[in-house]
């Protein structure tokens, strides 16, 4: 895109109820004219919204209630105070995030089991990297390859099944010691993920735990499994199977979309088994198939946080991947081109209303794992030993789609992207050395890092210029920024993750950019990957021999939508960082829960949340936070 057309989407004056970018508000219209439900208008149409839910203070757990604290009642039935209400309806909630993270993270374990065995359609890709794992936990990482995949993934499963009194490897292995002290001071060091949530389950029934502090360190302890098990470990068991990122230049957006090609769209979390149907799709026998039906050949793209993933791992599958197409708010935006002939799903953040929108365009929808499931949505669930069976049935649902596509619309902007961070690639960017980058830290050509993850969300409007906003204020200010999530997507509309965009950073940031031939906010990926990220935030800190809260980093989820964003930021304070969250969270209705994440819990982890609904005014609170940093520092 131009960068005239580029300050044109950023400067869009937003009406209610539509897209941030350009290309969003043309298939918005186009979504609306045909009739067709969308995320915006059934927000608009769920106006006004409960302010008691809004605020945490409404309990609906018995048959006492729903209660919610009024101005004439400061307790439920049962004597549930604001307090208790809102630390246990957000405790909930992280056990929710918690739960979908370790799931994940429990798929990718049962291949590299079933790898091991010999039973699963992979192999595997980075084996140093399982070697190393291996070793680090303290196991035998000798011998032939899939002896280690079995041994090291018994390990996993086994880690997850623990109990809870007994302290996790994952995190005393990987943890600073510095952090592991303070964990061990507070009680919070966890055990393993499936008893804390059960745990966490049974403090959270009605008239069981009513300590309202009890109930937020039991969040911080599911944050800490949560980070180890389910970002950390998914992403590192992924890597050893799928392979590593590595920085590569794409396209992304709707636009994207070629009607030419039969195209698939996958959208989730979990792309072990996206990879397989795009390592296939390149077989004579469906390129052949594409060919006889008038297709150029075969195109896939991704959606949410997949597509993100997918970017990062490059030209790994001949030019089959054509890009990330949209975040969870574009989702029906991309069928609405009506040239997506296949949309399957791994995991969430798929909108239930994609199945009245889906039959609109013609679209065939696939779950492909059995959390996902929808009335009448053809099933063809993930197992590691059917990979190759289930990714042929879903191409071959793709080329008998293909025919039955109408009204097909494709908008023209697309925009580039350069992707595919990790630590190791920053690393090498910089010649192998952390030294760069912490002498740049040091002398203040980089004021600090802040990492903008998370999710998209309609709310007040958000729908990405909230992201974009904050991310171009930190980056003039000479702060370099880190993506992983569904931010990545508003960030690479606006043209950041190009390494043209670094003329809008500070002059010292941009500086950095054009020598290295980077752009000022590097993606890591998914969500699932922010577990990279805290591994580049633990490089930094141990090569600097000090703990993360001293370090002039912050973590903003600035559109945060859902309960896995939720775990993600009690792993951001329970890891030491101030994490920024925009839209409200739901505690307000407690003023002891605002005040204990908001300032107490600094004195307790060193992190702590920070709210502000203004993006200006956050990057404005996220600098004067790393400035202190840095004044203690250096
Ligand atoms: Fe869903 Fe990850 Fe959020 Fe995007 S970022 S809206 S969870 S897909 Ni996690």
């Amino acid at each position: 895109m131009a960068s005239t057309e580029t300050d044109k989407v950023i400067g869009l004056k937003l009406k209610k109820n539509q897209p941030s970018d350009i290309t969003g508000c043309e298939m918005h219209e186009r979504i609306i004219n045909d009739g067709v439900t969308n995320i915006y208008d059934r927000f608009a149409s769920q106006q006004p919204q409960c302010g008691f839910g809004a605020t945490g203070v409404c309990c609906t757990l018995c048959t006492h209630g729903p209660c919610q604290i009024t101005r004439k009642a400061n307790m439920g039935v049962c004597g549930a105070s604001a307090d208790l209400m809102v630390a246990r309806n957000l405790l909930n909630r992280v056990v929710i995030g918690t739960a979908a993270n370790v799931y994940h993270a429990k798929n990718n374990a049962r291949t590299l089991v079933e790898i091991g065995k010999g039973t699963a359609d992979y192999v595997i890709k980075e084996e140093n990297k399982l070697r190393s794992v291996t070793e680090k936990v303290g196991l035998d990482s000798s011998g032939p390859i899939n002896e280690v995949a079995l041994r090291f993934g018994t390990f996993f499963m086994d880690q997850i099944n623990s109990n809870d009194y007994e302290p996790l490897k994952l995190v005393t292995k990987f943890a600073l010691p510095q952090r592991l002290k303070v964990w061990e001071s507070l009680s919070i060091l966890p055990g393993g993920p499936g008893s804390e949530l059960m745990t966490s389950l049974t403090k959270g029934l009605t008239n069981m735990d009513s300590d309202p502090i009890d109930l937020m360190l039991q969040a911080l302890r599911l944050g800490i499994a949560n980070e180890f098990v389910g970002l950390f470990g998914a992403t590192i068991l992924q890597e050893i199977i799928i392979g590593s990122a590595k920085p590569f230049v794409g396209q992304t957006g709707i636009s994207i979309v070629d009607p030419n090609y039969v195209n698939l769209l996958v959208n989730g979390h979990q792309p072990l088994l996206s990879t397989k149907v795009m390592e296939i799709s390149q077989e004579n026998e469906f390129i052949q198939k594409a060919k006889a039906i008038g297709a150029e050949g075969i195109k896939f793209y991704g959606c949410v946080c997949e597509g993100q993933s997918l970017l990062n791992l490059g030209n790994e599958f001949g030019g089959v991947y054509g890009g990330p197409a949209g975040n969870l708010t574009q989702q029906e935006l991309i069928l609405a081109t009506g040239a997506i002939d296949v949309m399957f799903f791994d995991f969430n953040c798929v909108l239930p209303a994609i199945v009245d929108v889906a039959k609109h365009y013609n679209t065939t929808l696939i779950s492909t794992d059995k959390v996902v499931r929808q009335p009448d949505v053809l099933r063809l669930e993930y197992e590691p030993h059917k990979a190759n069976e289930i990714a042929k049935k879903i191409l071959d649902e793709a080329i008998k789609s293909f025919s039955q596509r109408k009204h097909i619309m494709t908008p023209k902007i697309t925009q580039k992207a350069m992707a595919g961070f990790t630590t190791e690639s920053v690393l090498a960017a910089l010649g192998g050395k952390l030294d760069p980058l912490i002498n740049l830290i040091a002398d203040g050509t980089i004021q600090g890092i802040t990492a903008i993850v998370g999710c998209n969300t309609v709310r007040e409007c958000q729908s990405g210029s909230m992201t974009t906003k904050l991310a171009e204020e930190l980056i003039k200010k000479d702060i370099l920024i880190i993506s992983a999530g569904c931010t990545s997507n508003p960030l690479e509309n606006a043209g950041l993750l190009d390494p043209a965009s670094s003329v809008k950073a500070g002059s010292n940031l941009r500086g950095v950019c054009e020598s290295l031939g980077i752009p000022p906010v590097l993606s890591y990926g998914g969500c699932n990957d922010i577990g990279k990220i805290v591994g580049t935030v633990r490089a930094i800190a141990r090569h600097l021999n000090v703990d993360i809260p001293q370090l002039p980093v912050a973590a903003s989820a600035p559109e945060y939508m859902e309960p896995k964003a939720l775990a993600d930021a009690f792993s951001a304070v329970a890891l030491g960082l101030m994490i920024h969250i925009a839209p409200l969270p739901p505690v307000l209705g407690s003023p002891l829960i605002t005040k204990l994440l908001t300032d107490d819990i600094e004195s307790l982890t060193g992190g702590k949340v920070y709210v502000e609904l203004d993006p200006i005014k956050a990057a404005k609170g996220i600098e004067d936070h790393i400035l202190l940093k840095r004044s203690k520092l250096f």
